[in-house]
Parts: C-alpha cells; structure tokens; sequence
C-alpha cells in the first residue's frame, strides 16, 4: 500500500488545527502509520525543500518551517500521495477550492498549514528525512474491508 508524507506546519499547530487535519484524513480512510511533533532545524528545512533553494521565496518558506513545531506523519492508503494532495488543494489557499484543507483553513500562500508529497519518489525521500524505518508501524485495520471492498 502507498505511503505518503503528511506534515502540519507551524501554523496549523498554532491555530489549533492538528486534530481537524487528521480527523479528515483518518475520516476519509488513509491509514496513520507514523507520527511525532518536532521543531525543524535549519539543515532538515534545507534538505525539506532543497527542489526550491533559489528561489525569492525560500528563505522566507525555511523561517516559517522552523518558527514553530510543527507535527510530522506518514499516511497509507490506495494512491495515498495523490489523494492527500487533492485533500490539501492548491499551494495558493486563495486558488484552493472549499472543501480542500488550504481551501476552508488559509488564505495566504507562506502559511499554509499542511504539506504533503508530491509524488512517490518525494515520498520516499521525506519519509527517509523524518523517520527511522522503527517509527513506522505496520498493521492491520479491521474497517479496511468497509473502506476498500472485499
Ligand atoms: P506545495 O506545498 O503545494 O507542494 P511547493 O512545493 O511548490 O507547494 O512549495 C512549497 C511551499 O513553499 C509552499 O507550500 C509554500 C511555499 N511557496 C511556494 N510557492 C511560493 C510563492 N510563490 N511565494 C511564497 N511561498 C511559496
Ligand atoms: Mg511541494
């Protein structure tokens, strides 16, 4: 089954917004395998968003991710990666749909409040950058039936 990286920024923390956010995604039927809540250093935001170093924005996106806690969790589920995506909605919150996390919960494109990867390979790789191959669990949810079919 598919695993993707899901993590609640600083802000999403702050608002009081963590259990909203995973009430939705548990709701919806991804499964959490891993979770833990740490402040980000400098290096992991750095190796984080390395695809965006260069950029105007980045150093701005590297203060934000370390400013606060944020909570850090593996999903799996059936294309895991691409449905916690479509929960999020657009990068831009003002571009995402209602419905969408970014779309009911943000209004501003530094803040906001949830990450998830973007295709596998990024899964793997913010899997790898977050978690030991121990902190993810691995088990059974006797409801999957009721989620997928027999
Ligand atoms: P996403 O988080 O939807 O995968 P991304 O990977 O392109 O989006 O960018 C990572 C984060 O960087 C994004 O959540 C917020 C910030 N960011 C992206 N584009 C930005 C921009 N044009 N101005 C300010 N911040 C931006
Ligand atoms: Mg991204």
């Amino acid at each position: 089954m598919e695993k993707t990286f899901v993590m609640l920024k600083p802000d999403a923390v702050q608002r009081n917004l963590a259990g909203e956010i995973i009430s939705r995604l548990e709701k919806r039927g991804l499964k959490l395998v891993a979770i833990k809540m740490l402040r980000i250093d400098n290096e992991l935001a750095e190796q984080h968003y390395g695809e965006h170093k260069g950029k105007p924005f980045f150093q701005s996106l590297v203060n934000f991710i370390t400013s606060a806690p944020v909570i850090a969790m593996i999903w799996e589920g059936e294309n895991a990666v691409q449905v916690a995506r479509k929960m999020m909605g657009n990068t831009d919150p003002q571009k995402a749909e209602p419905g969408t996390i970014r779309g009911d919960y943000a209004l501003f494109t530094g803040n906001n409040i949830v990450h998830g990867s973007d295709s596998l390979e990024s899964a793997a790789r913010e899997i790898g950058l977050f978690f030991s191959p121990g902190e993810i669990i691995n088990y059974k949810k006797e409801l999957e039936p009721w989620v997928y079919g027999d």
